[in-house]
C-alpha cells in the first residue's frame, strides 16, 4: 500500500522544495491542509533539532502515517549566529520575508564582504506512531550581499550569495537550489532513508 507523508509546514516555499525532491517516490504527499483547522505548533525551542522534532511530533498526533517536520534558518557569523531559530520572526511578530531581510541588511550595513559569511541550516525530523524515526541536519555556506539579487525562492534567498555557483539562491532555478541547498541536501538524505526502508 502506498504510504502517506504529511509535510508539516506552513511555509509554501519549503513545501514546494520538499514536493519537488520527493515527488517521484511511491508516496502520497499531503500538506497541513489535510488536517483541517488545527492550531499551529507553538515554536519555542532553542535549537533547530528541538523545533523540528517538536513540529513533527505535534502534527503527527493528528495523523496516522509519516510526518515530516522541518526547522531551518540563517546563522550569520557577524551577528553571533543570529537570527538562527528566530529566522522567521526576526523582525517581530508581524514579520514578513521582506522585513526580515531588510533587518539583516540594516544590521550588516558597512560590514565588509569577507565578514558577511553565513550559513543556512535545515533540520528535519520524520515521525511515525508518536516517535521520531529519522533526523537529519544539513547546511549551505555563503555570503550575504548588501542588496537583493534574483526573484526565485523565498525568505533570505535574494541576499544569500552562494560562491560555488556565483549566484544568490534567488538567482537559481528551483532544481539548482535543491541540488546544493541545506534543505535539498537534507531531502536527498531523507529520500535515501525512505528508499532504504522500502517506503517510496
Ligand atoms: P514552518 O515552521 O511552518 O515550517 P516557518 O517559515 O515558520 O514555517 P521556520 O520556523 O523553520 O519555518 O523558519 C525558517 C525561516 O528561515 C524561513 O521563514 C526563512 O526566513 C528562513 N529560511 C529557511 N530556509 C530558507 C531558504 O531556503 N531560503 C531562504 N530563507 C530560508
Amino acid at each position: 500500500m502506498t504510504e502517506r507523508l504529511l509535510l508539516a509546514t506552513t511555509n509554501i516555499g519549503k513545501t514546494r522544495e520538499m514536493q519537488a525532491c520527493l515527488q517521484d517516490l511511491d508516496l502520497e504527499i499531503l500538506s497541513l491542509e489535510s488536517l483541517g483547522n488545527i492550531e499551529p505548533f507553538p515554536e519555542h525551542g532553542q535549537t533547530f533539532s528541538e523545533n523540528a522534532r517538536g513540529k513533527s511530533l505535534f502534527y503527527s498526533r493528528h495523523w496516522d502515517s509519516l510526518t515530516l517536520g522541518e526547522d531551518s534558518g540563517l546563522e550569520i557569523d557577524h551577528l553571533a549566529g543570529a537570527p538562527g531559530v528566530l529566522s522567521a520572526r526576526f523582525s517581530g511578530p508581524d514579520a514578513t520575508d521582506e522585513t526580515n531581510l531588510r533587518k539583516v541588511l540594516r544590521l550588516l550595513e558597512g560590514v565588509p564582504a569577507e565578514e558577511r559569511t553565513a550559513r543556512f541550516v535545515s533540520c528535519m525530523a520524520l515521525s511515525r506512531d508518536g516517535r521520531v524515526i529519522f533526523e537529519i541536519q544539513e547546511f549551505a555556506v555563503g555570503r550575504l550581499l548588501d542588496h537583493k539579487r534574483g526573484r526565485s525562492g523565498f525568505g533570505y534567498d535574494p541576499i544569500f550569495y552562494y560562491p560555488p555557483l556565483r549566484r544568490t539562491f534567488a538567482e537559481l532555478e528551483p532544481a539548482e537550489k535543491n541540488r546544493v541547498s541545506h534543505r535539498g541536501q537534507a531531502l536527498c538524505r531523507l529520500r535515501d532513508y525512505l528508499l532504504s526502508v522500502s517506503v517510496g
